[in-house]
């Protein structure tokens, strides 16, 4: 491999937690012994009950049971904010941005933190929620959406968050997918100038079904509301009435935490279950040493605590470890494409966390947006979510980081809870486009697809799998055990299976080649193909619909829908339009399809299979390598589908 590696600067490296030696160091430790490693590193919490057993996994299908610090207590909520107070209860928690610049920012600080979780904690007991008990918050960027997460966990009840970009449908099906008593939302969200009314998507998603529902209302904008009576409550109304003290329940360290849905190659999302010791341990410990946060520093993760990137590296993690996280309720190009660089200014951001979409979309406005602004603060980037172009890679480099910082590339999923693959600042000499290897107790395979036999030695290529536990790792799908065994334990026995491809190179060094299922990854969002079928198939006009992603440049890929119609409907530019619209109401705007093909035929199997390869190749504009097409009942179809193709690259 010829590849340019960039190790990091002496002077970071030597200020850093983990340098080149530390890292070889408790890797090692860290494999040799994992019960001795994570027995100490459980210690970064507070527990009430300490624990003695450290691990007790089980990866024999049919029998998987993944357990941590399994007779430990603690509460989660007291480990990011009681047990700062004493310390550092004036240091501000949270700095809020909100979405237009001209409005003031706020500043939180620990102590302001405990009362404003306390008091929601206490409002929510008065709406009847208790331990065990399941959450919505369907919330914009905004502090109460950390409050109402850690007054969940201080309660023992269990949030499930839904992205505030999400349908009312789709808002719907997770409130019914986990039986919640409680949805927390507020009037309206800010975003990018723009207004969504979250409230009166609440309302719609529980018309029907859900009368029992009570709704949690945050007073955002003051926008008119449709009010549910006697089913919805003002949150600053019924602050007033409760305490700003509200103690922590004791929690197992195997009790959940929170169930977030995530996209899966088959069927509708399924609730990931993360639970509460092994979790926090996790979180708090990535944070500390991938982005190599100190004391007194400045974060800033751009996501949205939507998705599990602001789980972990917005709230738990940051907040477990003291820091003061910036929250953003924004986007990057707004007002303009130097929002996000204005936010590290005036903020003096030391580590920044975001997503390669943005930064190639950013990239593409040119560099003047970035040099204007005062970056000297900023030590550590990061970046999350789908593979980093090398030249993405390098502009953030070179551009944003001025070639003094190192870039944390930073591989995981909503199901492993925290990192698992990423260089460490201090320690690792990166090389743009890959991940380069395990974090700490992290032992990756790459295996043959179809044997499933262990490939070893470098220079190679296969589907990615983990040969062992972690702490943060997803314990089970919500309501559906056999779910969790059957897509992550039983294709390849013995081992967690990712779902993504690899290839690990002549140094070692690994490089994720994307998903081997049906999942795309659109703009750094997971969605299933299954979904946006499901979606089109529901309109009345369409009879069948086959979804794949092809390369995009900003988005990383794009969203490819070939349609059939019923018999007799028109194939017209309007309805094309009409479907679109229609996805984005069924799921979302980000599930908006891109390109739409009519398809008078698919290309099917005799045994009726749609032939998704071949969907994907002509989708990719690669139709010259077609392979395999004998099995086809009918060949000319495919012919059709090449002759109108939308991408010509
Ligand atoms: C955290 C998060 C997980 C999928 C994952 C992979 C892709 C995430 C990546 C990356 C290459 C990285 N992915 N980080 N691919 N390099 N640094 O994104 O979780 O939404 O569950 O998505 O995203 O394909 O399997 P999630």
């Amino acid at each position: 491999m010829s590849d340019t590696t960039y190790a990091p600067a002496a002077d970071f490296a030597a200020k850093a937690h983990i340098d080149a030696a530390k890292y070889e160091e408790m890797y090692a430790a860290s494999i040799k012994d994992p019960a001795a490693f994570w027995g100490e590193h459980g210690k970064r919490i507070d527990w009430i009950k300490p624990y003695t057993k450290v691990k007790d996994v089980d990866y024999s299908f049919g029998n998987v049971s993944i357990k941590w610090y399994e007779d430990g207590t603690l509460n989660v909520a007291a480990n990011c904010i009681d047990r700062h107070l004493a310390t550092r209860g004036d240091q501000t928690a949270i700095i809020w941005e909100p979405d237009d610049p001209t409005e003031p920012a706020q500043h939180i600080s620990y102590k302001e933190l405990y009362a404003q979780t306390c008091k929601m904690a206490n409002v929510l007991k008065s709406m009847g929620v208790g331990k065990g008990d399941r959450v919505v918050l369907y919330l914009p960027m905004i502090p109460e959406a950390a409050y109402a997460m850690l007054a969940c966990a201080r309660i023992g009840a269990i949030h499930s968050i839904v992205f505030a970009g999400f349908s009312p449908d789709a808002l719907g099906a997770r409130v019914n997918g986990c039986d919640a008593k409680v949805v927390i939302t507020a009037d309206t969200a800010p975003r990018g100038g723009k207004a969504t009314k979250l409230k009166d998507n609440v309302n719609q998603a529980l018309l029907n079904d859900f009368d029992e529902v009570k709704c949690l209302v945050v007073k955002r904008t003051g926008d008119q509301i449709a009010w549910r009576d006697g089913l919805d409550y003002w949150l600053h109304e019924e602050a007033e009435k409760v305490e700003a003290d509200c103690p922590p329940e004791e929690m197992n360290a195997e009790d959940p935490l929170f169930i977030l849905y995530t996209s899966g190659s088959t069927g509708m999302p399924k609730g990931v279950v993360h639970t509460t010791g092994g979790y926090l341990v996790y979180a708090a410990m990535t944070h500390e040493l991938v982005f190599d946060y100190h004391e007194g520093d400045i974060y800033w993760c751009t996501a949205d605590v939507g998705w599990v990137t602001g789980h972990s590296y917005i709230v738990y993690g940051p907040l477990a470890n003291g820091a003061t996280t910036l929250m953003f309720e924004g986007v990057p190009t707004y007002p303009d494409a130097s929002r996000f660089w204005q936010v590290c200014e005036k903020h003096k951001v030391n580590q920044f966390y975001t997503a390669p979409t943005a930064i190639r979309a950013l990239m593409g406005q040119g560099n003047d947006y970035v040099t204007k602004c005062d970056l000297s603060s900023v030590r550590t980037l990061g970046t999350v979510g789908e593979p980093i172009n090398p030249e993405a890679w390098n502009w953030y480099n070179d551009v944003v980081g001025g070639g003094r910082c190192p870039i944390v590339d930073t591989w995981w999923q909503t199901e492993t809870g925290g990192h698992l693959m990423t260089p460490l600042p201090g320690a690792t000499a990166a090389k743009p486009g890959s991940c380069c290897g395990p974090f700490f107790g992290i032992e990756p395979v790459v295996l043959e697809p179809t044997t499933g036999e262990i490939i070893e030695g470098n220079g190679v290529e296969g589907v990615l799998c983990m040969k062992d536990s972690w702490p943060g790792q997803m314990r089970t799908v919500w309501g559906d055990h056999e779910r969790f065994m059957k897509t992550y334990f039983a294709d390849y026995k013995g081992y967690y299976f990712t779902g993504d491809g690899c290839r690990r190179d002549e140094d070692g060094y690994y490089w994720i080649t994307g998903r081997v299922d049906d999942v795309i990854n659109v703009s750094g969002h997971r969605m299933g193909t299954a979904e946006v079928e499901s979606a089109l198939v529901a309109h009345s006009k369409v009879s069948e619909a086959a979804v794949v992603g092809y390369p995009h440049d900003i988005k990383g890929q794009g969203i490819y829908c070939y349609v059939t119609l019923m018999g007799g409907e028109e194939y017209t530019d309007e309805l094309k339009t009409e479907l679109r619209n229609w996805v984005r109401t069924e799921i979302g705007p980000i599930a908006s399809p891109d390109l739409i093909q009519w398809a008078p035929g698919l290309p099917k199997t005799r045994s009726g299979k749609i032939m998704r390869r071949i969907l994907r190749k002509i989708a990719e504009n690669d139709y010259g390598s077609l392979g395999d097409t004998s099995t086809l009942a009918e060949p000319a179809v495919v012919d059709d589908l090449i002759e109108n193709r939308m991408n010509r690259g």
